[in-house]
C-alpha cells in the first residue's frame, strides 16, 4: 500500500456538471447507471486522460454521447477506469452492476437488515459506479431508484422528491438536488420503513419537513430526535445566522453503521444507537449522545456541505469546526462546565494518547494511507480544540464575524483548513500566522509554570515555558501560540483584579495570556497577598500543564475557584496524588479532604451534574498517561485503594445525597432532571462500595426503575460491587426483560465486557458465543471487544497476554469482512511502548502476529505497520 500526501494535490482535469443516476435494486444485485455531463477543465492539459474511481464494480458498457465504447478505448484497472481520449465537453454514460448483499465493509451501497443504505464518506461512492470520487468534484445530482413496490414501499434519496411512477409491480421513485455537492454527500436508502413527521418554520419563515424513517419496531423511539433536531435548527439561526436551504429534512436510522452517524444532503443516515430513544430503553447518556450528534449533522449542513474540504487532508475544516460548534450546542442546553469537563476529559485521556503514540498526526496531516483511519479524535475534538482556541484569542464577537465571512466568501465551494483561518483573520484584522502551527504540528505541548511572588513590590513574576515533544516524522517543534486564561486568588476566594507587563500579552476582557514563545516571563502588578494560582481555566488550550502545587493548594481551589472547570481539575490532580501515593493499596483521606468533599455532596446550591464530577475519580486511562511507564495492574489496584477510601469515609454522606435526590417524578429527558439522577447513581455506586446496605438499594432501585438510567445505573453498581452471585441474578433478570430490544442487549453486552469485575479474556470469548452477538454488527463489535480493550484494562493487560490475543484475533477476523472497524480495534495494542516491558513485550508480538499475515487491508496494514516501527 502506498501514501498519498498533502504536498501532491492537484486540481482535477474535468468537472461533472450534473450526475443522474439510476437504481435497479434487483434481488440480489443493483444495476446502476451513471449519465454525467462532464467538461474538462480549463488548467488541464489538453490531452489529459480521464480518470475515474471505481471499486469491485461489475463494468457493463461505456458510452460517449450516445456511442458505445469499444472495450480498447478505455482501460479497467484495479481502482480505475481510464478514457484517453475525450472532446472538451461530453455525456459520458456507465452502466455497472454491484453487489449490496455481499457488502460486509458497510461502504458505498449495502443491506442492514431488511433494507438498502449508502455510506459514501469519505471514499464509497466509488463503490457504487466510477466517478471522479474526490470532495472538490462538486455536482447537481438527479437519483432515479426502480424497485419492488412491496418490499421497497419507502425508497429516499438526496434533495426533493421530483417524481414517481408506477411500473408493473415496481416502483420508480426520482429525487433532485438543486445543490451542488460532492459525491462522499450522496446517500439511498430503500426500506419499508415508518416515518415521524414535524415541521421546522426558518428564521425567513420557510416551512420545512421534518421526518425520521425507522422500521416499525422502532417508531416509538423518535420523538427525541425530533426535539433535538428542531432546537438545533433554532440554534444555528441563532447562534451562527444560518438557516436551512432544502423544503424537507430526513434522518433515517439503520442498524449496521461503521460510524455514528452521516451527513448526507437533506438525507442524514444515523447508526440506530445515535438516534433512537425512549426512557425506558436509552439512558441519560444515550440522550445526551443523540442530542449532540443530531445536532453535529444538521449543523454540517453549513460546515461540511455548502462549504466543503478541497481534499481529505482538510478533513478538520468541517468536522473540528463542527464539532467545536456542537459542544457549544450542548453547552447551551446544558451546563457548560460540565461540558467542558467531558470534553476535557476525552482530549486528555484518547487524544493526548494518540498524539504520543505511533499514528500522532496534525490536525492537517501530510500524508496518509488509508483516509478512514484519520477519523480520529485528533482530527475531530483537537481540531475543535484549535477553533475554540481562535474564538478564545478574537473573542466571542469577532469569531462571529470570522464565520459569517467563511460562510459569505466560500458558499458552495471546497476549501481549506487555511481558508477557514484567512476569513477569522481578514475579519478581525489579526494575524494568525503563528498560530496555523497548531494545523501543523502534532504532539501536545507541555507547558511549565514558575511564580515568585514579591510582597514588598506586591507583584508576582510568572515564567511560562513551552515544549512539543517528538513525534512519528516530525522533531524539533517551534513554539505555539498558546491562549492561557488565568486567575489569580486570593485567601478569602475571591479573585485579584490586576495588570500585566507586558500589557500586549494580556488580554483583559477573557483573562486570557498569550503565551508564543518557548520561554516568557509575565509580571502581574497590584498583587496584595500571596495569591494561589489557577492556569488554563476552562481548558483554554489543549496541553500538559506541570505546575507544582501542594495538596492544599489543590483543596484550597477546589474549593474556591470562581472556574467550575479548574475546581474539577484541582480535585481531579488532587485524587491523582492520592492515587500515587496509594501504591501500597493502603489510603486514607485527612480530615480536611474529608470534610470538602462532605461539604461539596452536601452543598444544593451547586449543580448536582458538577457534583458528580467532582466525585468521580481519574479513569485509569487518565492516571496512565502520567506514569512514564505504564503499570495496568498497579493502577487499578491503587484507584480502587483510593475509591473505597472515599466510600468508606464518606459512606453517610453518600446516602443522605443519595435519599435526598431520589424522585418519585415521572423520567423526563431534561438537563434539570439528568443533573440529578447523575449525581444520585454516583452516590449509588459508592454505597454499595462501602457496605452491603448499598446493594439491596441497587436491587430496590433497579426493580422500582421506570426508565433505563436508573435501571442500568443499578446494574453497573451491582456488577461493580464484586459480589458476583447478585452480579449474575441482575444481569439474567435484565437479559430476560430486553432479549428483543437489540439497542438495549448492546448495552447488556457492553456492561460486562468493559467490567474489572467480570470482563477476562475467557468470559468475552464466552459472550462472543452468546446469541446475542454478531460479528457482522459494528455496535455488537463495539459493545464486546471495544468495551474490554478500552475499559476493563486489567484485563486487557492480563499478565499471561490472553487479553491482547483476543484483541489480535478479532481485528483478523474482520480484517477483510470490514477493514474500517478492524483497523479502529486496534487502537490499545499500538500503545504497546508505554506499558511495562513484560505486557510491552506481549503486545508487540500480538501485532507482529497480525503484521505476518497475507492480505492485510490497507486499514489495517497502515495502523500495524507505523505502530511497529
Ligand atoms: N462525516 C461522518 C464521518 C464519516 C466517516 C467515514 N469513514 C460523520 C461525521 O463526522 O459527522
Ligand atoms: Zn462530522
Amino acid at each position: 500500500p502506498k501514501a498519498i500526501y498533502l504536498n501532491d494535490y492537484r486540481e482535477p482535469d474535468f468537472r461533472i456538471d450534473t450526475t443522474e443516476l439510476t437504481f435497479a435494486l434487483e434481488e440480489d444485485s443493483t444495476l446502476v447507471s451513471s449519465k454525467l455531463v462532464m467538461q474538462r477543465n480549463q488548467n488541464a492539459e489538453n490531452n489529459a486522460a480521464l480518470v475515474l474511481h471505481g471499486q469491485e464494480l461489475e463494468l457493463l458498457s461505456v458510452s460517449v454521447d450516445g456511442k458505445l465504447l469499444a472495450p480498447e478505448q478505455y482501460e479497467v484497472g484495479e481502482e480505475t477506469l481510464t478514457i484517453a481520449t475525450l472532446p472538451e465537453r461530453f455525456v459520458l454514460e456507465i452502466q455497472n452492476r454491484i453487489y449490496p448483499h455481499k457488502n460486509t465493509a458497510l461502504e458505498g451501497l449495502y443491506r442492514s437488515g431488511g433494507m438498502y443504505c449508502t455510506q459514501c464518506e469519505a471514499e464509497g461512492f466509488r463503490r457504487i459506479t466510477y466517478y471522479l470520487d474526490r470532495p472538490d468534484v462538486m455536482s447537481v445530482f438527479t437519483t432515479h431508484i426502480i424497485a419492488d413496490a412491496e418490499k421497497y414501499p419507502v425508497m429516499l434519496s438526496n434533495g426533493n422528491l421530483i417524481d414517481e411512477q408506477q411500473l408493473d409491480g415496481k416502483r420508480k421513485v426520482s429525487w433532485h438536488d438543486p445543490h451542488k455537492k460532492p459525491a462522499y454527500l450522496f446517500a439511498l436508502v430503500a426500506g419499508d420503513l415508518l416515518c415521524s413527521s414535524d415541521e421546522f418554520v426558518t428564521m425567513s419563515g420557510r416551512k420545512v419537513d421534518l421526518r425520521i424513517f425507522v422500521e416499525p419496531q422502532n417508531i416509538d423511539k423518535t420523538e427525541y430526535a425530533l426535539d433535538a433536531l428542531k432546537r438545533s435548527m433554532r440554534w444555528d439561526e441563532e447562534v451562527y445566522g444560518r438557516e436551512y436551504d432544502l423544503d424537507i429534512f430526513m434522518i433515517v436510522a439503520v442498524d449496521d453503521f461503521n460510524m455514528g452517524a452521516m451527513e448526507n444532503k437533506g438525507l442524514n443516515i444515523f447508526n440506530s444507537s445515535c438516534v433512537l430513544a425512549n426512557p425506558a430503553t436509552a439512558t441519560d447518556a444515550a440522550y445526551q449522545r443523540i442530542e449532540a450528534i443530531v445536532a453535529h449533522e444538521y449543523f454540517h449542513n453549513w460546515s461540511g456541505n455548502r462549504v466543503t474540504c478541497r481534499d481529505w487532508f482538510q478533513l478538520s475544516l468541517k468536522e473540528g469546526f463542527t464539532v467545536f460548534r456542537d459542544a457549544s450546542f450542548s453547552a447551551d442546553m446544558h451546563s457548560a462546565t460540565v461540558k467542558r469537563i467531558e470534553d476535557a476529559n476525552i482530549m486528555r485521556t484518547v487524544q493526548f494518547a494518540e498524539d504520543g503514540g505511533p499514528m500522532a498526526h496534525p490536525v492537517q496531516p501530510d500524508s496518509f494511507i488509508e483516509i478512514s483511519n484519520f477519523y480520529t479524535v485528533t482530527i475531530y475534538e483537537k481540531g475543535a480544540e484549535v477553533v475554540g482556541m481562535i474564538r478564545k484569542i478574537l473573542g466571542t464577537e469577532g469569531f462571529r464575524k470570522g464565520s459569517d465571512l467563511y460562510f459569505e466568501r466560500h458558499d458552495g465551494q471546497a476549501v481549506t483548513i487555511y481558508d477557514f483561518v484567512a476569513a477569522m483573520e481578514d475579519a478581525n484584522g489579526v494575524d494568525l500566522t503563528l498560530f496555523k502551527r497548531w494545523y501543523k504540528q502534532a504532539g501536545t505541548p507541555r507547558v511549565s509554570a514558575e511564580s515568585v511572588y514579591d510582597a514588598a513590590a506586591q507583584t508576582l513574576t510568572l515564567t511560562l515555558r513551552q515544549m512539543c515533544p517528538d513525534t512519528p516524522g516530525q522533531t524539533g517543534k517551534l513554539p505555539m501560540w498558546i491562549p492561557v486564561q488565568l486567575g489569580l486568588i486570593g485567601g478569602d476566594g475571591q479573585d485579584m483584579a490586576v495588570n500585566v507587563e507586558p500589557a500586549s500579552a494580556w488580554t483583559a476582557d477573557s483573562q486570557v495570556l498569550h503565551l508564543t514563545e518557548a520561554e516568557q516571563t509575565f509580571v502581574f502588578h497590584g498583587v496584595t497577598e500571596q495569591p494561589v494560582l489557577s492556569l488554563f481555566r476552562d481548558f483554554s488550550a489543549p496541553v500538559k500543564v506541570e505546575c507544582e502545587q501542594s495538596n492544599e493548594e489543590l483543596l484550597f481551589l477546589l474549593q474556591n475557584d470562581s472556574d467550575g472547570f479548574n475546581r474539577w481539575d484541582a480535585g481531579q490532580r488532587l485524587m491523582l496524588n492520592w492515587i500515587r501515593s496509594a501504591a501500597d493499596s493502603q489510603f486514607e483521606l485527612t480530615d480536611d479532604a474529608r470534610n470538602a468533599f462532605a461539604s461539596l455532596l452536601a452543598d444544593e446550591s451547586l449543580d448536582p451534574a458538577m457534583v458528580s464530577y467532582l466525585l468521580t475519580l481519574p479513569s485509569e486511562a487518565y492516571i496512565a498517561e502520567f506514569s512514564d511507564v505504564v503499570d495496568p495492574a498497579a493502577i487499578h489496584k491503587a484507584r480502587k485503594a483510593v475509591q473505597l477510601a472515599l466510600a468508606e469515609s464518606l459512606q453517610a454522606e453518600f446516602i443522605a445525597c443519595y435519599q435526598r435526590l431520589r424522585s418519585d417524578a415521572s423520567y423526563q429527558p431534561v438537563a434539570a432532571d439528568m443533573a440529578a439522577r447523575s449525581l444520585k447513581n454516583l452516590a449509588l455506586s459508592y454505597w454499595v462500595k462501602a457496605d452491603a446496605s448499598g446493594l439491596q438499594q441497587a436491587e430496590r432501585q433497579y426493580t422500582a426503575a421506570d426508565n433505563m438510567t436508573d435501571q442500568m445505573a443499578a446494574l453497573v453498581a451491582t456488577v461493580n460491587s464484586g459480589d458476583r452471585a447478585q452480579a449474575q441474578t441482575l444481569l439474567d433478570r435484565f437479559y430476560a426483560q430486553w432479549s428483543g430490544d437489540a439497542l438495549v442487549v448492546n448495552q447488556w453486552l457492553s456492561v460486562q465486557a468493559g467490567s474489572a469485575e467480570m470482563g477476562t479474556a475467557d468470559y468475552i470469548r464466552s459472550l462472543l458465543q452468546h446469541p446475542a452477538f454478531d460479528w457482522r454488527n459494528p455496535n455488537k463489535v463495539r459493545s464486546v471487544i471495544g468495551a474490554f480493550a478500552n475499559q476493563a484494562l486489567v484485563h486487557f493487560h492480563a499478565t499471561d497476554g490472553s487479553g491482547y490475543e483476543l484483541l489480535a484475533d478479532a481485528v483478523l477476523r474482520l480484517n477483510e469482512a470490514n477493514p474500517q472497524i478492524a483497523s479502529r480495534l486496534l487502537g490499545p495494542l499500538t500503545k504497546w511502548k508505554r506499558l511495562v516491558p513484560a505486557q510491552s513485550q506481549l503486545m508487540k508480538a500480538q501485532l507482529e502476529r497480525i503484521m505476518a499475515q497475507g492480505n492485510l487491508s490497507k486499514d489495517v496494514y497502515e495502523v500495524v505497520s507505523k505502530s511497529l516501527i
